[in-house]
Parts: C-alpha cells; structure tokens; sequence
C-alpha cells in the first residue's frame, strides 16, 4: 500500500518575475515560493516528504485544455524584449510576462502531473506542489490573474485521460474564483468543482455575475459546478469549517471520487492583502484533514494564491504537516460563522437542492441525552492564550498578525510529535496493527487496585474494576501524553468509558471531553459530570444516516465545544458498520489535536484493525454507496435542531431557522 507524502519544489520556478512596475501585479513574487520551501525545512517537513522531481508539461499535455494560440502565443514570449513583454501583458487582465514565464509556466503543469502520478501509481499517498505561475484564473484561450496554463486543470484532465478516472474533485481554497477552471469544467459532470471566494456581491476581482451560488453547471454538469460566495470580509475558522460541514463534504462524500486536486490558494488566510479574510493556519491543516478522507487518502494539492509570506508559508507547513498525518492542531477563535457567511451557506444550498440527495441531511434522531450547560462551557472555554489570540484575529491590523503568527504558530507547528497510538499487545501478534502502533503491556491487578482505591465503588464491582486493565493502561499513557491516541478492548465498552471520564477528570488535566457513545445501551447515569459532553448514536439507527449524523450534527457539535480528549465507546450490536466506525474516528481525529480513546468491546479483529489504522491517520476504507436519509426523518427533527443550535453554532447553516 502507498504511503508518504510527495513534495514537489523547483528553483528554477522562481526564475518568472515583474520586470516592470505594475501595482497589480507586484504581490506575485518569487519568495512566495522559496520562502514557503525554507519554512518547510525549517519545521524539518521536507525530509519526512518523498521528494519528486518537476518536469516540462508537453504541448501535447497542454492541449489537453489550451487552446494552440493561447500555446503559441505564450511560446513567442521566450524571445521576447522588455517592451514586447510588456505589450502581450497588457492583453489579458492581471498578468505579467518574463522571458522565462513560459519555461517556469510547463514546469507548474508538469509538476502537477508528476504529483498525479505519483499519486495514482501509488508511490505516495499524497502531496504538495509548490508553483508558479499559479493556474486556476487561466482559461482555454487566456492567461489571467497571474496564471498562464491552468494547472489544476490539466491534471484533472490527465489523470480522467492516463487513469480512466470518472469522478474528481476540485476544491478550490483559494480566495479567488478560479473562474478558468468554472468554464473548463461547467458542462462537465466527471470533475465536482468547488469553490469559495472573496465576492462582496460582485464587487471584488474578478467581479463576475458567474462567480455567485446560483451557477451550479450546464448541460450534463448540472450540479457539478458549486459556488460559495463570502459577500463580506474578515471571515474566519468558524466560517471556512461551517461551509466544509455544510456545503462542501456531504457533497463530496454523496460524489465519491476517485481523486482530490486541491487549487491550494492561501491569499484566504489571514493578513493577506488580497483575501482581507481571518482564517489561522491551523484551519488549513483542518481542511486537508477532511479531505484526506476522500478518494481513499488520493489527495494532491497544488500551490495558487497567497501573498502574505509569513501567512503562506506558515500555512503551507500546516497542510504539509497534515498530509504526513501528524495530530491536527486545535482551531481557535469563536467557534460561531458570522451571519453573512451562513446566508452564502444556505444560498449554496439552496441553488444545489435539485442536484443532490445531501440537503436533506438534517437529521438527528440517533443522538440523545446532549448533555451540557452553557455556563459551563463558557468557562471551559476561557483558557487565558485562546482569548489573547481571538482576539488579535478579530483585530485586522498588520503588524498584530505579524505578532500573532509569530506567537501563535511557534506554539503550534514545533512542540507537535507525530501521531503516537497505544493498544494492549498481550492477545495479539506483532503484525496486528498498522506499524507505528505502540504495544503496552497491560497494568497487573495490584496495580489497577492501587490505582482506583475504592474510588469507582459507586460505579462499579472491585472485581470488574479489574477487568478494566488495558482500558487503564491506555488511557494512562494518553492523559500523560505519552501518546496521542490509544485503543483498549473492553469487556463493557460503556462502563469503561464512564470510568475513563471519571478518570480523567480525576487524575489528567482533562477537563473538556467529548464522548461518543456506539453502544446499545447508555453510559450509566451516574456518571454525569459537567465536563463532558455526550453524544449517543442510538442502536436503531441506520447505516444510511451516517452522513447526515455526522457531518450535520456531530462534528458542528464538536467544533463548537472544542474538546480536549475525544472518548468513544464501541458496543456490540450496533448499526454502524466498520467502515462508518472508522471514518467517524478518523474524522474525530480533527478535535483535541488528535487526542482520542477508543474503547472497544466487540474484539472482532477487522473492527480493532480498522479503528487503529484511522486512529494513526492511515486512510479509511471506502464506506460504500451512498443512501441518503428519508423525507420523514428530516421533518421529524427539524424542531431538535433549532433547539440545538442555539448552542452549537456551527449546526447553523440556514438563516431563517438558525438565528
Ligand atoms: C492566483 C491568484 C489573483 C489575481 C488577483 C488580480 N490570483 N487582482 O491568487
Ligand atoms: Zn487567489
């Protein structure tokens, strides 16, 4: 099976430059790319990344999108003087030519073939590209908005060509519309384009009527084209996750594709001239985390916007980082989308009801006993450094962003080991597990004894305290920090989790856990406790709930309370199935910077295999075919959801039945 992460970097791509004075034009410099690449080896990501060398696109290749004027014209430039250069510019709307742009420019392409190719042959899981020129704003017969040769484009189209390849995803980060690549693909139902952008209603660059929610296709790519417009600026975390919860990943995963090309602007992060938008560079490592889940981890990610150096390379660390499958960090700021952004949600929504079976996804019938108090949380919440940083991110100024990402991210990106998980090896071979997990031995009973003391009485029998060794042992090791996450087998998987929390309350420092409940029963009652928050996936659930549950409940939930330990029972019995099981616990890896318990009671070997490997962030295996929930269902809990998402802000994806 493929593994590691592909890292694609050319010098000689810096070589492209303004040779005249243009106030446009003058952000798109060569350190974007050489000053992400020395961030990169700063935080020591390159040598963990499988380096693959660029090369030249091929005419041929090229053509694949191009048209051969817009080919031939951009070959003529290589000769070209200052003043000729300057000339040709001038015909397109934000681009600059340099004799070497059109070398620099095939190199982009091929370097986003090379990833598609190491890629689909399976020499590494995933990767980055770093380029230039950027591609998304080229189109058939145009350079445009920096880019020459629409990158992201032609491998899409190379890999539906090389590959056979009928379903791919673009998404499209950048905080441009990548209008070029819209037109390329609009009548086109194999490639699901998505893309969110700086739109203001039209006032902002490139200030198109087709940039907006309401084009969604033509022909046969009907619903394959998905516009979200962010009609203001300043839209931050909250927003960019609400609109993956709610826009972006139930239609991706109802698309199912074989392939994820990420258009990987970061002019959308913060203190970027162009963006004006608040996003930290933690929420790019968010973002590919979601998207890793796709495509059976088949994601390549390729460089376009982004012009604050500090924000860009910090950001590109962060997605690098994600891809090599370290924890994720936590996201900060209020976890609540603005008002605007939430309108732009429900509008996208809107346009696309007719063309997918996801917008009915309202459903919550499976989750009881929410158990929480606002008070509560709010206190949880006020931990002194979240409240510093939010609140130099609400503030756009200039030098605090320096300030902010030059605090904010030494917190972030050095401190972090890669992913650690424990699991009890005393039943099971070596080659049991995927390989970076750990094996512990299990705790002896005078050590369980000396451990609990009488402490659990209320809760349960001394000698099933006892039988609780390797829940203890594992959980130890991660209250202690040992190791990221861990996986027990359990005679009770409920009872041991209600013990775990316990616990963890008592001896770690754990004072905000989400628990989720896979069981047939409920956790026992005693165990409520207000540093918790419990969701319990009710035993006559259906299978084909999964996404609704979890995209539109589950996760806005737990984004909104922000976790710092995620705790999940698993009971015999249940509904979900190993491939749902697994993909909740990969997707959970998101909160609490990884941190995550698994307690196990059903110990069929394929269920603990498959929780393991999502826990070491190996890819999930494909959860199958898509079956959206009924109509019924989503009536019946409309009123559960308003009701919940008073609270839990990042559950608003409509306005009129949100605010
Ligand atoms: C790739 C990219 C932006 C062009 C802005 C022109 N292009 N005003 O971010
Ligand atoms: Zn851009």
């Amino acid at each position: 099976m493929a593994s590691g992460t592909a890292l694609i970097y050319d010098e000689e791509m810096t070589t492209h430059k303004l040779l005249w004075s243009d106030p446009i034009c003058d952000i798109e410099v060569p350190e974007r790319l050489s000053s992400s690449y020395e961030q990169l080896r700063s935080y020591h990501l390159v040598e963990r990344c499988v380096p693959v060398p660029a090369r030249e696109g091929s005419e041929e290749e090229i053509l694949l999108v191009h048209s051969l004027e817009h080919l031939e014209v951009a070959k003529s430039t290589q000769t070209m003087n200052e003043e000729e250069l300057k000339r040709v510019s001038k015909n397109y709307d934000a681009f600059f030519f340099h004799p070497s742009t059109y070398r620099c420019a095939r190199l982009a392409v091929g370097a986003a073939l090379q990833l598609v190719d190491a890629v689909m042959a399976g020499k590494v899981h995933n990767g980055m590209a770093l380029v230039r020129p950027p591609g998304h704003h080229s189109q058939r017969n145009a350079a445009n908005g920096f880019c020459l040769f629409n990158n992201v484009a032609i491998a899409a189209e190379y890999a539906k060509l090389k590959y056979g390849l009928q379903r791919i995803l673009i998404v499209d980060w950048d905080v441009h519309h990548g209008q070029g690549t819209q037109y390329i693909f609009e009548e086109d139902p194999s490639v699901l384009y998505f893309s969110w952008h700086r739109y203001e209603h039209q006032e902002f660059w490139p200030s198109l009527r087709e940039s907006d929610y309401d084009a969604v296709g033509l022909g046969k790519g009907k619903g394959f084209n998905v516009n979200l417009p962010w009609n203001k600026v300043g839209m931050g975390n909250s927003d960019y996750l609400a609109a993956f919860f709610h826009v972006l990943l139930p239609m991706a995963f109802e698309f199912d594709p074989e392939l994820v090309i990420v258009s990987s602007g970061y002019d959308s992060g913060i203190g970027d001239p162009e963006g004006q938008m608040n996003a930290t560079p933690e929420v790019f490592a968010h973002l590919t985390h979601f998207l890793m889940q796709l495509a059976n981890g088949k994601l390549c990610v390729i460089l376009e916007g982004g012009y604050h150096l500090k924000s860009l390379g910090e950001s590109v660390c962060m997605t690098v980082k994600t891809l090599l499958g370290d924890p994720v960090p936590q996201i900060t700021g209020e976890m609540a989308p603005c008002l605007s952004a939430v309108e732009s949600i429900q509008n996208v929504r809107a346009a696309h009801k007719p063309y997918w079976k996801w917008l009915a996804y309202e459903d919550t019938s499976f989750l009881q006993n929410l158990s929480t108090k606002s008070h509560l949380l709010k206190k949880a919440n006020s931990n002194p450094s979240t409240e510093d940083e939010s609140q130099i991110t609400n503030n756009n100024n200039t030098v605090k962003v320096e300030r902010f990402l030059e605090l904010h991210m030494k917190n972030i990106l050095l401190p972090m080991p890669p992913i650690k998980t424990a699991a009890t090896g005393s039943e099971v071979s070596e080659h049991f597990f995927p390989e970076h997990v750990q094996l512990v031995k299990e705790m002896d009973k005078t050590e369980i004894k000396a451990l609990v003391s009488g402490f659990y009485a209320d809760l349960v029998k001394e000698e099933t305290l006892l039988s609780l060794g390797s829940m203890f042992v594992i959980l130890d090791k991660i209250l202690k920090k040992e190791v990221c996450n861990g996986i027990a087998a359990s005679p009770t998987a409920a009872l041991s989790a209600a013990v775990a929390l316990r616990h963890s309350v008592r001896f770690g420092l754990q004072r905000k856990m989400l628990v989720i409940n896979i069981c047939e029963k409920e956790q026992s009652r005693k165990t409520s406790c207000k540093h918790y928050i419990s969701l319990n996936w009710k035993e006559d659930a259906e299978g084909n709930d999964f996404f609704s549950a979890v995209l539109g409940f589950i996760l806005p939930v737990a984004y909104s309370y922000q976790p710092n330990l995620t705790v999940i029972a698993v009971g015999p019995n249940r509904s979900l199935g190993i491939s749902g099981i697994s993909l909740l616990v990969a997707l959970l890896r998101g909160l609490a910077e990884s941190r995550i318990f698994a307690v196990i009671e059903d110990t069929e070997i394929s269920l603990m295999q498959s929780i393991a490997k999502a826990l070491v962030g190996a890819s999930t295996p494909p959860f199958g075919i898509y079956v959206p929930p009924t109509q019924e269902k989503v009536n019946k809990i409309k009123a559960l959801r308003d009701q919940f998402q008073q609270e839990w802000k990042m559950l608003q994806c409509s306005v009129k039945d949100g605010i």
